[in-house]
Parts: C-alpha cells; sequence; structure tokens
C-alpha cells in the first residue's frame, strides 16, 4: 500500500517537475540590444504642470506610423510636454506598450499602454518626464520590440 503510494507520488512530482520546465521554454522574445537606459523610465513626480498621461492624438506633434510588424521611427526624441501620436496605418491591430516584451512597465513606473490600436486608429500619449521610454506592441512582441521615445530637456 505504502509502496504504490509512493510510486503514484513520484509520477506526480515528475509530471509537476515537467510542467515546470515546460513553462520556462524560451520562445525566442527578442531583448532589444538598447534596453530602458539612464535615466530609467520614473513616476510623475508632480513637480512641474505638466501632466503625462493618455491625450487626445494630435497631428503638430511628432507622428510615429505603425506599419506592417514595425514601426517607420524606432527612435523618436522630444521634449518634456510633447504630444507623441502613433498612427496605425496598417491592417492589423497593434498596441504602444511601455517596457520589453515580458516585462510590460507599469503605469507607477512611468509606464503607458495603449490597450489595441485598431487599423486606421490613433493613439497618443503626453510625455513630461525626461527618460528613455522603451516601448513595444503586446500582439507582435516578438518582432515590435526596443523602440524608444527619449525625452530630454
Ligand atoms: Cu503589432
Amino acid at each position: 500500500m505504502s509502496r504504490s503510494l509512493i510510486v503514484v507520488s513520484s509520477l506526480l512530482a515528475g509530471a509537476a517537475a515537467f510542467s515546470v520546465a515546460a513553462s520556462c521554454i524560451d520562445f525566442g522574445y527578442r531583448v532589444p540590444a538598447v534596453p530602458d537606459a539612464a535615466p530609467a523610465d520614473a513616476a510623475p513626480d508632480g513637480s512641474s504642470a505638466c501632466v503625462e498621461g493618455a491625450v487626445a492624438p494630435s497631428t503638430s506633434g511628432p507622428q510615429i506610423n505603425l506599419i506592417t510588424l514595425n514601426v517607420d521611427k524606432a527612435v523618436v526624441n522630444v521634449t518634456p510636454g510633447t504630444v507623441v501620436t502613433w498612427n496605425n496605418t496598417d491592417t492589423m491591430v497593434h498596441t504602444v506598450t511601455a517596457g520589453v516584451p515580458g516585462a510590460p512597465r507599469p503605469p507607477a513606473q512611468g509606464g503607458f499602454d495603449s490597450g489595441d490600436i485598431p487599423a486606421g486608429g490613433k493613439w497618443a500619449w503626453r510625455f513630461c518626464n525626461a527618460r528613455n521610454a522603451v516601448y513595444f506592441c503586446k500582439t507582435h512582441a516578438s518582432q515590435m520590440s526596443g523602440y524608444r521615445v527619449v525625452v530630454a530637456p
């Protein structure tokens, strides 16, 4: 009786070990060669009148086009207060999500996430805090990552 229990529990332990190992398989996410560099993304500090966050799309600030599995400007340099607008000119849904695949940057750490931007849709964000804001697309994480908005005075 106790021997068969040991056999069963050994089998269960083996299955558990296998499933843990399977969950650690590297699916090949491309880690950008230039990750968040100093100064790191920072939470809004409330020290200026600029309010960082999602705003109505603008035609006056920098425009970044979401194209087939890419963006047309991988790095955009802006000054604090600038509204950056992403235009999805593609036929696929894309997102503009702060951080890197597998590690999106949360809002409390200066992160942002457009959610799904449909084909023909637009999304805009006002950048206030100086930083190197790395972002990726959640729906095409293995192809679309390592893009940056560099915010500096
Ligand atoms: Cu995408």
